[in-house]
């Protein structure tokens, strides 16, 4: 195990000693542990374990060390795996309603005899959380929104878990020797940021066996439906997915028909009916009512297709990219010929906002840069939160001068061939101010401006507010837009389109943020956006080394925005960035 996947496991046994009602104490020695963790090296780590020295760190008593010791040389940890079974799992459950910690959820369970979501909002309704001491008719609407939510959201998924689980499923399909092709469809291939199910596609010369394995992947927890041609499931994780078989001659038809989307396909059979043909799953014929049954078949022949190129041809299109079949104008403008060249993965050389241990990461900046190096980046911005986040432990502008003398010696050494960029994520404050003084952000390379607080402004303060800050002259870029959480919370209320006018016209930059969580400005503003002149940064705001592979989540995105490598400034290189961030000052 990393030391991060370790941290994971401190904490969570930290949370679970609390519901348990253990000694604050011994609680609190499982939080500092993992902080502890984080803020060493993996490979200092893994020295301290070999030399018997892990003891000699601040904050790791003699139990910890043991617990972390197992962790890392086996992967798993008995104590744990013990302590997760002796509670109740509607308890762990109740953690993922927001305002619900476990010192709430344990005075639920002793007062109320509360231990599952469904009885705990039946204790809602009656009243009898708002009657409980340290609760309220308040915190009890906020318990009772957050089940609501959590329904509602409960039926999607993020793309990147479904990607997860998706990705090795068409993998591991390609290999079977009965299958010529197979592809994911639906949501997951049009990169939707949330996914309702999971499609896939395979043309087969024999069904069985594909179902046979389809059904038995590991993490299946019911099997929905079985057929012919196709077979359905749902996992453990809650995640459902379809599986279609077809002959080969009939794959093209049927990945266009079940990669949608909806509006898309409506569009296409329109097009299709206007040129006297049919279409469908199963193919492209002559519509009802031309010719006979022979005479259809001899031109079904004729529109045989190899590849969904060639079926966009046979309309008369270029070919349209899955992320941008929405039905929102991609067919007139593949008529002209005129879809854009997307910006791809490959294309990116850097990205600026990104946390260390010295704000709220869990990577040290050496080993981010290290692993922004291992990426092949060019360049690499480390944007750590500043003073008023103080629950993200920011920067005070003490400890901001010592950041940046460590990152402009990092540079002088040479020690990695990527560069690094001093930045800062600047809180906006609730006023538009920012959280830094002019004369300290002028020594910095860029500012990320960003709302982490007074979230509940109404939107024409909100909108004042974030203009306020991209007015700012020390201003680069604007980060997160709304502040949502996909599927966990709502954004707060903004204008968008004036920030977007504002941003256009004081050239400042909007994020894309790339994490899974946020793809927070919505690709749905992107494409209107960048034609109008905004330029994107795609961020990850990763807090470790592995969230700089989220890049990937906010280039699909960014495709799904229409947008070209010229839209996007992480695509230019380091000299070309310098310039621009220099002609901002
Ligand atoms: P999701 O699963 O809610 O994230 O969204 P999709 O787009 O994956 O939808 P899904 O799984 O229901 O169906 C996959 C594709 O199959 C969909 O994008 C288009 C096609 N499809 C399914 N049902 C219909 C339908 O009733 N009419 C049309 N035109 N296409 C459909
Ligand atoms: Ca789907
Ligand atoms: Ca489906
Ligand atoms: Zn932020």
């Amino acid at each position: 195990m990393t030391k991060n996947e370790i941290a994971d496991v401190l904490a969570e046994i930290g949370t679970l000693l609390e519901l348990k009602g253990e000694n604050p104490f011994k609680v609190r020695a499982y939080q500092t542990g993992a902080r502890a963790l984080e803020a060493i090296e993996e490979a200092e780590l893994a020295r301290l374990i070999g030399a018997g020295e892990l003891g000699t760190i601040k904050g790791l008593g003699e139990a910890l060390v043991q617990k972390i010791s197992e962790l890392h040389a086996k992967g798993k940890l008995e104590f744990f795996e013990k302590l997760k079974a002796s509670i109740e799992p509607g308890l762990a459950e109740m953690l993922q309603i927001p305002g619900l910690g476990p010192k709430k959820i344990r005075a639920l369970h002793e007062k109320l005899s509360i231990a599952t979501i469904a009885a705990l909002t039946e204790a809602c309704d009656d009243g009898r959380v708002a009657a409980l001491d340290g609760f309220g008719e308040k915190t009890q609407e906020k318990i009772l929104a957050g089940i609501k939510n959590r329904e509602a959201y409960g039926r999607r998924h993020l793309w990147w878990e479904a990607w997860e689980i998706g990705g090795p499923i068409v993998a591991g399909l390609r290999v079977l020797p009965q299958v010529k092709r197979a592809e994911a469809a639906g949501s997951l291939r049009r990169r939707m940021e949330t996914i309702g199910d999971l499609d896939f596609l395979v043309a087969a010369t024999e069904v069985a066996p594909v179902v046979a394995w389809f059904i038995a992947l590991p993490g299946v927890k019911e099997v929905t439906a079985q057929g012919e041609t196709k077979a359905s499931v749902r996992f453990e994780s809650g995640l459902q997915a379809d599986l279609r078989i077809v002959p080969d001659e009939q794959f093209v038809f049927a990945l266009h028909h079940f990669t949608g989307s909806k509006d898309h396909n409506v569009q296409m059979r329109q097009r299709a009916l206007a040129r006297g043909l049919s279409m469908s799953e199963w193919g492209l014929v002559p519509a009802a009512g031309e010719g006979t049954a022979k005479e259809k078949a001899e031109h079904r022949k004729s529109v045989m297709v190899q590849s969904e190129s060639d079926l966009f041809e046979k309309l008369g299109l270029q070919f349209i990219p899955p992320e941008l079949r929405e039905g929102l104008g991609e067919i007139e403008v593949a008529e002209k010929r005129e879809l854009p060249r997307l910006v791809e993965l490959t294309d990116l050389r850097g990205a600026w906002h990104n946390h260390t241990t010295a704000s709220d990461g869990r990577n040290t900046l050496v080993e981010m840069v290290g692993a922004a190096a291992a990426l092949g980046w060019e360049y690499f911005g480390v944007a750590d939160h500043s003073k008023s986040s103080f629950q993200a432990n920011g920067l005070s502008e003490e400890r901001l001068l010592q950041q940046l003398a460590a990152i402009r010696a990092l540079n002088v050494s040479e020690k990695f061939k990527t560069h690094i960029f001093a930045g800062t994520e600047c809180d906006i404050l609730a006023d538009g101010r920012l959280d830094f003084d002019d004369a300290l952000l002028a020594q910095l390379d860029y500012v990320v401006v960003s709302v982490h607080n007074a979230f509940a402004q109404d939107e024409v303060t909100m909108t004042a507010r974030i203009i306020r800050a991209i007015e700012h002259p020390r201003t680069t870029m604007l980060g997160h837009l709304t502040g949502r959480l996909l599927l966990r919370r709502e954004g707060y209320r903004v204008d968008a389109a004036k920030v977007i006018d504002a941003a256009i016209a004081n050239k400042v930059v909007i994020e894309l943020n790339a994490s899974p969580w946020r793809l927070d400005m919505d690709w749905r503003h992107w494409r209107k956006a960048a034609e109008r002149g905004l330029l994107c940064a795609i961020n990850p705001d990763a807090h470790e080394t592995a969230g700089l592979a989220h890049v990937r989540a906010g280039v699909n995105s960014a495709r799904k925005g229409w947008l070209t490598k010229e839209h996007v400034l992480n695509t230019r290189t380091r000299k070309e960035v310098e310039r621009f961030f220099a002609s901002r000052r």
